[in-house]
């Protein structure tokens, strides 16, 4: 076991503890004596300081060309290659996640990293003609500003590094505030940044709780853009607030992603497909499959594979190699899922495998949970409807691909879904008709490319998309520019050539 680190604040290119002195614990979610290290619990007082250091870095960095931006990047991309396997043993270990995920994590950060890298050289505009003679149009994108950057505990460097990286390849500066969970993968990520030479003030970074320095970076007057990555609750408070200034606010929320199974399907890669989406990061990806709707005739097959297989997923600490299963990230977690089991018993759906905490042994030391599959449920069950964020997922019957699409689109969320069909008009038909931001044919939820954008239709967003080039939009404002060369007063609307 490393020792506990001692970790700061990364505020105008320094380290510093939080203004109060203070510090929080972070606990390793598979083995509760295993203190990861102390982190800074920053109040308003240390967001002040870092978006005065953010704002006060903008000024020459949004002037410091794009290709330059870009190069340091490049670097950090480099670097992550080379600490990827440290840096993935670290996130395995604060968030717990099986090791090959957290290096899947890293692995997004550093796709990531040299995508944007390469706008750098790219960031194009449209040249296009004018009504006028002698006049030329084009547009060109603006940086913002100071960017407020939330992120969660479930992809603890992916996400924190989706967000920073179209926001420094525009030219903005940036404030961020991890989950609470996983403070040290951000930490790790910052570190890269600052080894590649970000000059100071452009990334800070202050740890700590929501309430106490999330909502202040919110709010303060600098950040004109925030970036919040959380539950729909949350989101709902942040965007009331941004409201208040018309900050740009990119929010990504709730899933309650589904997978439809049709009678035509390859029912070994499905249920392949299904267990990988719903029990994948222990169920705790906004794009986990958590319900299941499958084909009547292929129903009782399909799910006594699919049980069977949930059962022998082997689970425990995610540093083993052939784990494939983690734990939940907390006790509140691991209390939510225990609440929302009742909740599925009380509404009559079926326990067919699950329901319960892990126990025994190292489990005892862990938020371990048994993969949980609840059958026969009818779409309006609150398991079927709310996020869980847990190895949990409802099996649900459906009569043909119509009431497939009419289930599967049957919720507030819009952000990931899926058919297993061989039938090539069912997979079009379904492609149209889903409500979803992301949608797959014979694969799983989960499993976004940083090259295509990634985001949710109805209550996961709020029209906003992260990565590809569409997260530039996010983080840019288009600047339309007509330059007049005829040398006299031209009128648009009014003088034709
Ligand atoms: C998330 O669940 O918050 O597509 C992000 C995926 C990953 C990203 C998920 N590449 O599952």
């Amino acid at each position: 076991m490393a020792p506990p680190k001692i970790s700061k604040n990364f505020i105008n290119g320094e380290w510093v503890e939080a203004v109060s002195g203070e510090a929080f614990e972070n606990i390793n979610p598979a083995q509760h004596q295993d203190l990861i290290g102390l982190f800074p619990r920053s109040s308003g007082e240390d967001v002040e300081r870092a978006v005065t250091a953010a704002r006060d870095a903008y000024r020459a960095w949004r002037l410091t060309p794009a290709p330059r931006r870009g190069e340091i990047l490049y670097r950090a991309g480099r670097m992550l290659i080379e600490r990827k396997e440290m840096i993935a043993r670290d996130m395995a270990r604060e968030m717990g996640k099986a090791l090959e995920e957290a290096r899947a994590d890293v692995q997004e950060a550093i796709d990531m990293a040299f995508y944007m890298a390469g706008e750098g050289r790219r960031q194009f505009g449209q040249t296009t003609p004018s009504e006028l003679p002698d006049k030329f149009c084009m547009t060109v994108r603006s940086p913002v500003g100071v960017c407020g950057l939330i992120t969660p505990w479930n992809f603890p460097m992916a996400i924190p590094a989706w967000k920073l990286m179209p926001a420094l390849i525009c030219g903005n500066t940036v404030v961020l505030k991890p989950a609470e969970d996983t403070p040290l993968s951000a930490y790790n990520l910052v570190k890269v940044l600052e080894d590649a030479g970000i000059p100071r003030g452009v990334v800070n970074y202050v740890a700590g709780f929501g309430p106490e320095a999330g909502a202040p970076l919110v709010k303060h007057p600098l950040t004109r853009v925030i970036s919040f990555t959380g539950s729909s609750e949350v989101g709902r408070e942040v965007a009331q607030v941004c409201a208040g200034s018309f900050k740009h606010l990119c929010l990504e929320m709730g899933g309650k992603n589904v997978i439809l199974v049709m009678e035509d399907a390859d029912l070994e890669l499905a249920v392949e497909g299904a267990v990988w989406g719903a029990f994948g990061t222990t169920g705790q990806r906004c794009t986990a499959a958590s319900r299941l709707v499958i084909h009547k005739a292929v129903y009782r097959q399909f799910s006594e594979i699919f049980v069977e297989r949930a059962k022998a997923l082997r689970i425990g600490d995610p540093l083993d190699p052939r784990v494939q299963m983690g734990p939940l990230i907390n006790q509140t977690q691991l209390e939510t899922v225990d609440r929302y089991i009742a909740i599925g018993k009380n509404e009559g759906a079926k326990l067919l495998c699950g329901g319960h905490r892990l126990t025994g042994g190292a489990y005892d030391q862990g938020w371990f949970y048994a993969p949980t599959v609840f059958g026969d449920c009818s779409p309006q069950m609150r398991i079927a409807q709310e996020e869980i964020f847990g190895p949990v997922v409802a099996l649900i019957p459906a009569t043909d691909l119509d009431q497939a699409i009419e289930i599967g689109n049957n919720v507030v969320y819009g952000l990931s879904s899926s058919i297993y069909t061989a039938d090539v008009n069912k997979a079009f038909r379904a492609m149209r008709e889903m409500e979803t931001g992301i949608f797959y044919v014979n694969a799983s939820t989960i499993g976004a490319e940083i090259h295509l954008p990634f985001g949710g239709m109805k209550q996961t967003g709020n029209g906003h998309r992260e990565a590809a080039v569409a997260a530039l939009d996010v983080y840019s404002e288009w600047k339309t520019i007509y330059v007049d060369y005829s040398g006299k007063l031209q009128r648009a609307q009014i003088d034709q050539a």
